[in-house]
């Protein structure tokens, strides 16, 4: 086709085409199947559909784009420079180099308008779900007659891996449950995935499969037809009731006139013969990176964007008049901020709850701190995967969250936990949210990589996680996590609390709150532990992750570490010790990340170099605490999995008794 000949439409596509496989070309690694094929599909929603201003990514009421197959990257980033994103094209010729803000997939918070990070397949997809969740809820919070602040899409491209993925059943079941009638998903129907024609693995009707989750699903829609593409995306934005699925058939690598269509054009370079080919058919008559000024005029959303957006400053500054403590109400979440009495009121509590002295399960003192900090953080949107009798996740404001009547601050997840953490995620992503989901610990496992995903973004999400050892008892070993703290503790960016009290656990949730940078998880014990006693100074040293809670008066012959539930162990240990003359000091180590980043000189005075006699005591795997107890210490933990009995029986079977705890330390002290 000559260029005069084809369509603007055609032409603009195509320079996204372009750039991904030169960018591919390029890197000698990529993706270039995915924009190829999605191009056009991409080119009607971004340039006739999408509501965004290029000139500021973080506008609060932008429409949200999630490529779930975020191995299409190069579409991404494509779109973004075309449109005139902070993101020039020297960016795009360092894809996937050290440093560039092109990463091979989407990266958060690396190039603008990047609104989550994909890759893992299915994810992105749980990611929109909770965007829509976040814009239905603020919406109904902060709308008033007349003034629709937050009124905007949740856009989703996905292909067959995020499909196949289970993932997308628990979310596209409760984005049904739900009504999430702004979400809009593009399938990108090419029937290719890596290992070739997905009829060998993939034969679903997948517009049946919609349907019966409540969805409006239209099929077989060209993909490569602007026409049909923009009519299927008008009846999405019509649909008042439910989330729309499109079907879009496209060609993998459509232009490449040898690999379109072929699981070759998915995940490598086409080659330097091929790219020159695939310029020829597509009439692409320019350089590699090369994009003629008449192609970036077509492409430029700045001027149409920045009127969007001053449309919406203008709107928002009479509701500001109209409206003013919604208004600034509305800004303190978008921004993150805490409420001006939160100090104050969590020292209050965390008082309160040290004179109370109350002996309860930490899941329990858990429900206590929520019931006390969701009255003062309306943003505190909770749920549970079915189990929230369990991990106590509701109190006495819960509201649940329905298709009807967004105003709840409860999500019923149903079992779904890597739906639900992928959901939360997705919520945070969007802005104005403090989600904390619950689940046992043990099935954490489920939503593994959800988890990683929110310490990966640096997410600010609080993760509940309850029935945190053998001491969870008769169920037994398939609900009893035993290397689950170690994987927590050893993921970046997480936070992992396990609190010994009622006292800690108000603590513990105070941080977690306050942490922005990134999510906690809480893990809590089923059973009742003893409510420890505490100096003020021991009190103000919860919050630094490790203190001594018991001293000796000599140099001690052996430190006690311990965590949760065994710090009541550790205490009755140095008792009998300490009447057998031997000097002992237990030390309380609820948070070891919060711990090691503090100052060298607090650590050596909790922990000191000289004592080496250390004894860890942690119902969970032995191995991760070896750097605390270092070559002459040692640990009491667990490193075989559970049995079915109950918690007392299990803690007397494993060797977590004062007994078996002095005769470890005499063996050590020799
Ligand atoms: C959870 C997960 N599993 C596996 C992969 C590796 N992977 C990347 S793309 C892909 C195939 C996806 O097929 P499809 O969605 O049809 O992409 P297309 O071939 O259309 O580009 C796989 C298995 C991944 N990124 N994430």
């Amino acid at each position: 086709m000559s260029t005069r000949r084809m369509s603007t439409r055609r032409r603009l596509a195509n320079a996204i085409r372009a750039l991904s496989m030169d960018a591919v070309q390029k890197a000698k690694s990529g993706h270039p199947g995915a924009p190829m094929g999605m191009a056009d599909v991409a080119e009607v929603l971004w340039n006739d559909f999408l509501r965004h201003n290029p000139g500021n990514p973080e506008w609060s009421n932008r429409d949200r784009f999630v490529l779930s197959n975020g191995h299409g990257s190069m579409l991404l980033y494509s779109l973004l420079h075309l449109c005139g994103y902070d993101l020039g094209i020297e960016e795009l010729k360092r894809f996937r180099q050290l440093h560039s803000k092109t990463p091979g997939h989407p990266e958060y918070g690396y190039a603008p308008g990047i609104e989550t990070t994909t890759g893992p397949l299915g994810q992105g997809f749980a990611n929109g779900v909770g965007m829509a969740i976040a814009e239905k809820v603020l919406s109904e919070r902060f709308n008033r007659a007349e003034y629709n602040v937050v009124d905007h899409h949740t856009y989703v491209f996905l292909g067959d891996g995020c499909l196949m993925e289970g993932i997308s059943h628990e979310v596209a079941s409760l984005a049904g449950v739900l009504g999430l009638s702004k979400l809009i998903c593009i399938y990108d129907d090419n029937g290719i995935s890596i290992d070739g024609e997905v009829t060998g693995w993939l034969q679903d009707d997948t517009v049946k499969r919609f349907e019966a989750y409540r969805w409006q699903a239209i099929g077989a829609v060209d993909g490569h037809d602007p026409t049909a593409i923009a009519e299927a995306l008008t009846s999405a934005m019509a649909e008042t009731d439910k989330p729309t699925l499109i079907c879009c058939r496209t060609q993998i690598g459509f232009g490449s006139p040898n690999k379109a269509g072929t699981a070759s054009a998915h995940g490598s370079p086409l080659g330097e013969a091929e790219v020159l080919a695939t310029r020829k058919s597509l009439g692409w008559e320019y350089e590699p990176f090369e994009i003629p000024d008449d192609i970036y005029e077509g492409w430029d959303h700045r001027p149409k964007g920045g009127v969007l957006e001053e449309e919406w400053n203008e709107l928002f500054g009479r509701y500001q008049q109209s409206h003013p403590e919604l208004a600034a109400e509305y800004k303190r979440r978008l921004e993150g901020e805490l409420p001006e009495t939160w100090d104050e009121e969590m020292a209050a509590f965390i008082q309160q709850t040290q004179s109370h002295g109350e002996s309860i399960a930490s899941r329990k003192a858990s429900q206590n701190s929520i019931e006390v900090i969701s009255p003062l953080l309306p943003e505190l949107v909770g749920g549970s995967a079915d189990l929230a009798g369990s991990n106590l996740t509701m109190w006495s404001g819960s509201k649940a969250l329905t298709a009807e009547d967004a105003s709840g601050n409860y999500i019923y997840f149903g079992v779904r936990e890597f739906g639900m953490t992928a959901i939360m995620n997705g919520m945070t992503l969007h802005g104005g949210f403090i989600p904390y989901c619950g689940t046992f610990l043990m099935f954490m496992e489920y939503a593994r990589n959800a988890v990683r995903m929110s310490a990966l973004m640096k997410l600010r999400n609080i993760f509940v996680y309850t029935h945190d050892s053998i001491g969870q008892g008769e169920d037994g070993p398939t609900h009893q996590p035993i290397e689950q703290i170690t994987n927590l503790r050893t993921t970046p960016n997480m936070s992992v609390w396990r609190p010994c009290d009622a006292t800690e656990t108000a603590v513990a949730w105070k941080c977690a709150v306050e942490r922005r940078k990134g999510p906690t998880s809480l893990i809590l014990s089923r059973q009742t532990i003893v409510h420890q006693h505490r100096s003020t100074e021991q009190l103000a040293d919860i919050a630094r992750g490790a203190y001594v809670l018991q001293d000796c008066d000599a140099t001690p012959a052996v430190i006690l570490l311990a965590t949760g539930s065994e710090v009541d162990l550790a205490i009755a240990s140095a008792r009998l010790l300490d009447d057998a003359g031997m000097a002992v000091r237990v030390v309380s180590c609820p948070c070891l990340d919060v711990f090691a980043a503090q100052p060298e000189a607090y650590r050596e005075r909790v922990i000191p170099t000289a004592v080496r006699k250390r004894i860890a005591i942690e119902a969970a795997h032995v191995d991760y605490w070896h750097k605390w107890v270092g070559l002459d210490g040692l640990v009491v933990g667990m490193s075989t999995f559970g049995e079915s009995a109950p918690g007392g029986d299990l803690f007397r079977e494993f060797g977590f008794t004062a007994e078996d705890i002095v005769a470890q330390v005499k063996e050590l002290t020799g």
